[in-house]
């Protein structure tokens, strides 16, 4: 038998499970390689393949890649493996090597600035990785088509890097209307195709076009809505229309996935409210729980793991997580020694709560906050997240410092919004601003590290202070923590980046606050801890709880939330 037409691959890191840990592969999206294995166990990158080298599992976007070209091609004719097997499939037959890319460059949501924090010339671990497939030495020697795609694909033509990498072409946006065609027109040696190609909106598929996964994704991720409606400006889903999935699709996507060996599926979406969503916004919670008791039916699958929510759903009917906890907290595969559950599970949804500037909420994301207005958004989100604890929901928060236009004003509110939340329970993770392509913000210019305001580095290193309080705790394992610190500011932060970063530094080492308080914005110095030093959560300490009470809703209308009504319920933010 020769060897297959098309080849499809991605890197190991953006391909492994990492024992179900996303903030391992998150991670890797963020350190240095250089760094690498003191983080990442390098054993939890060496992914499983079947005994003939095809892969068990990859990204869900190479997976409906693979299963839009077998309508076409045969199982010989297409093959999905590892970076390690390439070797194995690419031969002389084959046309076509297909890349998925989520973070190629790690430049999305600054995750390279973390590594600069390193200095300047660390390559992201995630960058390392997608380089070890375009120069591999197999392919140099047959020269098949490289083709590029995925979510992160835009990384390599902002960064200018398609000559360098050989790539013929780079494919951005959703697919499923255009591949066959185009992958049957590089096949032939059709010249006439452009090297960048953009999928246009209107090129988007209704769920019906969109076929089941044939085979099992990376983290067993399964679709159950495509889009946002809620239309903030330096997101690329917002530019996507709002789609749910039937709930017979998501089943069989999930049988697949736990038919190929997959004990959790992630139910991704980017806001889980937006599922079959009623009219503005307004969560279906019947349809949820339905969705999770059907998933949660099938044989074989043991946990559950959520992807994004928005907080202000929370808020609006705090009855949403009351009803779903039971169905997802005790199916998940996270604890955490606070947690109520009688075995300590949590779940950790995403959350993106970016600031805490109603100015620059109401200029950037005003629909992120609906049905509240923006300059609610610091009561949402505190009486949000003390919901969200209640009942065991631990959310991994986002936060983008550097936002265009902020002032220290704003980043004052979003240390205000921090310290509101000193007592609640989950992760707090700041990312800097940068303009993601098909986004309406991807001409504007991105954060800086040596540009970094002292207030902006009392933002970061306040959050990493509350993350490692929240999950290292105890005081042993601090004391090791507080003397690298120094050590790292001495070496090298501050020669990279000057002494705004000192103080901050010296918070999150742990340091006594009274030494600082002169030096920080925040003060801490009068806040007690308990003994296990952890944040005791108690409303009553919390600014603003009550106001919540008295919270405004808007109308649709009022933010430029205009109906949008096909296929499923959908909205779409216009404004
Ligand atoms: C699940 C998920 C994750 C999971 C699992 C990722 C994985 N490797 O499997 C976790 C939580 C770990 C994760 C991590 C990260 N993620 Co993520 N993730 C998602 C999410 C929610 C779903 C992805 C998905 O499966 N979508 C469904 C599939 C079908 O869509 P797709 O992948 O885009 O694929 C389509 C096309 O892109 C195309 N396509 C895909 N692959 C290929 C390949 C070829 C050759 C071709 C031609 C076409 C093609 O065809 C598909 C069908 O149309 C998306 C948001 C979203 N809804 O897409 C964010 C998203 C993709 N992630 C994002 C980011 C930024 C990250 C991180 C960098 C975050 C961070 N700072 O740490 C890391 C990177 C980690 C890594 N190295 O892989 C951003 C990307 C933004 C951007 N435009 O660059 C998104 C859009 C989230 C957002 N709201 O902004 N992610
Ligand atoms: S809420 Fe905003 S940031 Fe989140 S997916 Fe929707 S448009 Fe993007």
């Amino acid at each position: 038998m020769g060897s297959p037409k098309i080849v499809l691959t991605a890197s190991s890191t953006e391909a492994s499970e990492f024992k179900h840990s996303i903030w391992q592969q998150m991670l890797s999206a963020t350190i240095p390689y250089k760094f690498s294995h003191i983080f990442i166990d390098p054993a939890s990158m060496i992914n499983d393949s079947w005994p003939d080298g095809r892969a068990k599992y990859v990204p869900n976007g190479l997976r409906m890649v693979e299963t839009l070209l077998l309508k076409d091609y045969s199982e010989d004719d297409v093959i999905t493996c590892y970076t390690e097997n390439l070797e194995k499939f690419v031969g002389p037959e084959t046309s076509i090597v297909a890349i998925h890319a989520h973070n190629p460059l790690g430049i999305s949501y600054a995750t390279d600035v973390y590594s600069k924090l390193a200095g300047d010339n660390f390559m992201p671990l995630n960058a390392h990785e997608f380089m070890q497939i375009v120069t591999h030495p197999i392919i140099k020697k047959y020269r098949p088509k490289i083709v590029v795609g995925g979510p992160g694909a835009w990384q390599l033509e902002k960064a200018n890097r398609l000559d360098e990498f050989n790539i013929d072409y780079l494919i951005d946006g959703e697919v499923e209307l255009v591949l066959n065609d185009m992958f049957k027109r590089i096949i032939a040696g059709d010249t006439s195709l452009p090297r960048i190609i953009k999928v246009p909106k209107n090129m988007q598929p209704s769920v019906d076009e969109i076929p089941v996964v044939r085979h099992r994704s990376t983290f067993g991720v399964v679709e159950i809505t495509r889009g946002c409606g809620r239309g903030c400006q330096f997101c690329s889903p917002a530019t996507k229309v709002g789609r749910s999935f039937p709930l017979e699709h998501i089943m069989d996507s999930v049988r697949v996935n736990v038919g190929e060996g997959a004990s959790e599926v992630m139910l991704t979406s980017e806001d889980m409210f937006l599922y079959e969503q009623l009219p503005n916004f307004t969560t279906n919670v019947p349809a949820l729980e339905k969705l999770f008791k059907s998933v949660l039916s099938v044989k074989g699958l043991e946990t559950i793991q959520l992807s994004h929510i928005t907080i202000a759903p929370v808020v609006k009917d705090p009855s949403i997580i009351e009803r779903l906890t039971p169905l997802c907290v005790p199916y998940s595969h996270l604890k955490h020694h606070e947690s109520t559950d009688p075995n300590k599970c949590i779940v950790d949804p995403i959350i993106g709560l970016e600031t805490g500037s109603p100015r620059l909420f109401d200029t950037y994301m005003k629909g992120k906050a609906y049905p509240y207005k923006a300059h609610q958004w610091r009561d949402v989100v505190v009486k949000g997240m003390e919901i969200l604890n209640k009942y065991n929901w631990y959310p991994f928060n986002t936060f983008i410092i550097g936002l265009p236009g902020e002032k220290d004003e704003d980043t004052k509110m979003s240390l205000d919004l921090l310290y509101d939340l000193r007592d609640s329970k989950g992760m707090y993770v700041p990312t800097w601003f940068v303009p993601l392509e098909n986004t309406r913000m991807q001409k504007k210019e991105s954060v800086k590290l040596i540009e970094m305001t002292d207030l902006q580095w009392e933002f970061f290193f306040t959050c990493w202070k509350y993350n490692i309080e929240f999950y290292r705790g105890g005081t042993m394992s601090r004391y090791k923590f507080s003397l690298g610190v120094p050590l790292y500011y001495k070496m090298l932060g501050k020669k990279l980046f000057g002494e705004g970063m000192k103080y901050p530094l010296w918070r999150f080492a742990g340091f006594p606050e009274r030494l600082m308080r002169k030096h920080l914005y925040l003060d801490f110095s009068g806040h007690k801890r308990n003994k296990q030093g952890m944040r005791p959560l108690n409303k009553e300490i919390i600014p603003g709880y009550e106001t919540v009470k008295g919270l405004n809703m808007v109308d649709a209308s009022q933010i430029g939330v205009k109906k949008r009504l096909s296929n499923q319920t959908q909205a779409e933010v216009v404004s």
